[in-house]
């Protein structure tokens, strides 16, 4: 059965990798779509190819998650065209570097808490009071399973994840009594863009993290926020864990030799 067709979903980081992926399941089950991220153009080629394939409604946008005032102003511009989002998946974020906590650089402490952290509380606080009034909605977190176990040099994105835990527990309890669903989706590894930044555009090192294992694509993740957004109206997944065959947790993952 399909719940989502005519829906309106807000997907950010919807530029690459698992909000890309959602975008396009999402679109293909007739749900009009709000992406934003900072690379706009990423945005407006695939929200020219969701069109091509799809008879739905697409906008981008823009907006860089840590900028509270530009989602105030974005909230407010949803608000005059009378777009009123039924899901929102919270899903830009991003690890920057990989170092031992004495030898951690602020800016990449910084980016993290602001993307993963402050920006996921931006966009949350302006769209679930919307949610609120109309007794409706659908709110997904995009966690980790770095927010169930911290793994050696992961120390402050290991931290933003469990706070996205958190966030995600603590919304659940304040919208008790309400219709509103919270969900997070927690994927161990998935192949995107995730490394390439981490390791700041260093392809090679990149690419060793997903050496000798098949890991997650974005697909499988979209289909499982799918899945959960998807599901009767009576059904809360408030928390999924997902990982490779290869993967048990951060540390156990079964690497074949070549
Ligand atoms: P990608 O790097 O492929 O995608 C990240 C997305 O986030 C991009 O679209 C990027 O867009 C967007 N983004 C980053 N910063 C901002 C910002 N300040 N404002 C708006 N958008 C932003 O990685 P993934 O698809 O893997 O990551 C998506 C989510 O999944 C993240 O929250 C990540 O922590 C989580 N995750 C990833 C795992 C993995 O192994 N890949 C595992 C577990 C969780 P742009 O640069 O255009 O702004
Ligand atoms: C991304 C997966 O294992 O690098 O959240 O933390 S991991």
């Amino acid at each position: 059965m399909n719940r989502i067709k005519g829906k309106i979903v807000i997907i950010t980081g919807a530029s690459s990798g698992i909000g890309e992926a959602c975008s396009r399941i999402f679109a293909s089950h007739g749900a009009n779509l709000l992406l934003v991220a900072r690379r706009k153009k990423k945005l407006d080629l695939l929200r020219e190819e969701l069109l091509k394939e799809n008879k739905i409604t697409v906008k981008t946008y823009e907006l860089d998650v840590c900028d509270r005032e530009k989602v105030k102003d974005w909230a407010g511009t949803l608000k005059k065209e009378d777009l009123t989002p039924d899901i929102l998946i919270n899903n830009a974020g991003l690890a920057s570097g990989l170092n031992k906590f004495h030898e951690g650089d602020f800016t990449d402490w910084d980016r993290m808490i602001d993307t993963n952290v402050k920006g996921l509380l931006n966009v949350s606080r302006v769209i679930l009071p919307v949610m609120v009034e109309r007794n409706q909605g659908h709110l997904v977190n995009i966690g980790s399973i770095a927010g169930h176990m911290v793994y050696p040099q992961g120390n402050i994105y290991c931290a933003t994840k469990y706070a996205v835990r958190a966030i995600n527990e603590g919304m659940n309890i304040d919208l008790y009594g309400t219709k509103i669903k919270v969900s997070s989706i927690d994927p161990g590894a998935v192949e995107t863009e995730f490394s390439r930044v981490r390791f700041k555009g260093d392809e090679k090192r990149a690419a060793k993290v997903y050496e000798g294992f098949e890991p997650l694509k974005p697909d499988d993740i979209a289909d499982a926020v799918f899945y959960v957004v998807n599901s009767p109206e009576h059904v809360n997944i408030q928390d999924l864990v997902i990982m490779p065959t290869a993967q048990r947790n951060p540390y156990l993952l079964h690497r074949e030799e070549k």
